[in-house]
């Protein structure tokens, strides 16, 4: 390859280095659990780690000292108690007992949550997670990219998908789930510490697959009510004039206002997430600005149009208006 085609792919290469350089958004690790089921993966990964490590360094001992042993012949008793004993009966015993203990593990995971637990439909989309709170009576409350619940509580998740495959990870609360277009999965999370957690897609669906991630904040249980009333509130700050006249409400909905477009995320309390474009950028007025005027740069393949070719001064005053939906 001549160096001057590999300039633009080396450009590309570190477009999506710095690309991948999203946002700290929380703990995501699974070895840090935080929730039921994460803690139990993280129990059994140390001790099949550590039981492999331990039985690893035996078996190598053996193997040594079968080679540097002398040649004198063994007694056959001997040498069939070791072959029957370490390679029958040990390994039987030891992956019996793992296979036991793994399963028990399982109830309590895989049941839904109990009847009148918070219920939360979260719908994968290029490149991004519409998030909708399942209240009595058919009635939503929507927003994007965020989750939070309260601590301590079970809460069932309905995971759906708008596009092709996606797959709902948050590694310090649980295990994955398959998000797939025309079904509904389901997955329980329990959390059990306050914190700030972040989610990704852990299935490739597409060019910005690796930028689109979801913050989940754990919170007790009045903060987090607090905070489900205000996301529930239609939005009410001023300013709209300009978000609705440059076409912006055909994918967007805010509530409150003519608004009411559903190809793109919610955007009534835009301004109190922790990022914008799915933990690309902050969601303060210069995030936004950004966003608005370099869309596709920031997000390779993005379905909504840039919108640079706007004057500045009214490109912040969009963002101005985006930041205050809080
Ligand atoms: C053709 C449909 C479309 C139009 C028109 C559109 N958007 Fe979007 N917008 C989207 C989609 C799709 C996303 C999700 C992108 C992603 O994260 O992958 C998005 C994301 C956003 C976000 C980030 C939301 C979040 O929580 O991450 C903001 C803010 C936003 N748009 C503002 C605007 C504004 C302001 C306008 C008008 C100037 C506009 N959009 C016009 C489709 C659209
Ligand atoms: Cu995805």
């Amino acid at each position: 390859m001549s160096t001057k085609s590999a300039q633009p792919h080396l450009l590309t290469c570190a477009r999506f280095a710095l690309a991948f350089a999203v946002l700290p958004l929380g703990k995501g690790s699974t070895l840090e659990p935080a929730g039921l089921a994460a803690d139990r993966v993280a129990t059994l990964f140390w001790v099949l780690t550590i039981g492999a490590t331990v039985i690893w360094l035996v078996v190598v001992g053996l193997a040594l000292y079968a080679v540097s042993a002398s040649r004198r012949p063994q007694s056959p008793r001997g040498s069939s108690l070791l072959i029957v004993g370490g390679g029958v009966i040990f390994p039987t015993v030891v992956l019996a007992g793992l296979l036991v203990w793994s399963l028990s593990m399982l109830p309590g995971l895989l049941a839904p949550a109990p009847a009148g637990s918070l219920e939360v439909r979260v719908t994968g989309y290029q490149w991004w997670w519409r998030v909708e709170y399942l209240g009595a009576e058919g009635a939503t409350i929507e927003l994007a990219n965020e989750l939070h619940l309260p601590v301590g509580e079970p809460v069932e998740l309905q995971l759906e998908s708008h596009d092709v495959i996606h797959s709902f990870w948050v590694p310090a609360l649980g295990g994955k789930m398959d998000m797939i277009p025309g079904r509904r999965t389901r997955l329980r999370l329990e959390p059990t510490q306050v914190g700030v957690y972040r989610g990704v897609c852990a299935e490739y669906c597409g060019t910005s697959h690796a930028l689109m991630s979801l913050v989940v904040v754990v919170e007790e249980r009045q903060a987090w009510e607090r905070w489900l009333a205000a996301q529930a509130q239609p939005a009410t700050s001023p300013g709209e004039a300009l978000f609705l006249e440059q076409g912006c409400g055909a994918c967007h909905t805010i509530r409150g206002t003519a608004a009411d477009g559903a190809l793109g995320p919610d955007l009534t309390h835009v301004g109190s997430r922790a990022s914008v474009g799915a933990g690309v950028i902050e969601a303060d007025v210069p995030g936004l600005e950004q966003w608005l005027a370099k869309t596709a740069h920031l997000k390779p393949g993005v379905l909504m149009p840039s919108f640079g070719m706007l004057p500045p001064p009214e490109l912040t005053a969009l963002a101005q208006y985006l930041a205050g939906l809080r």
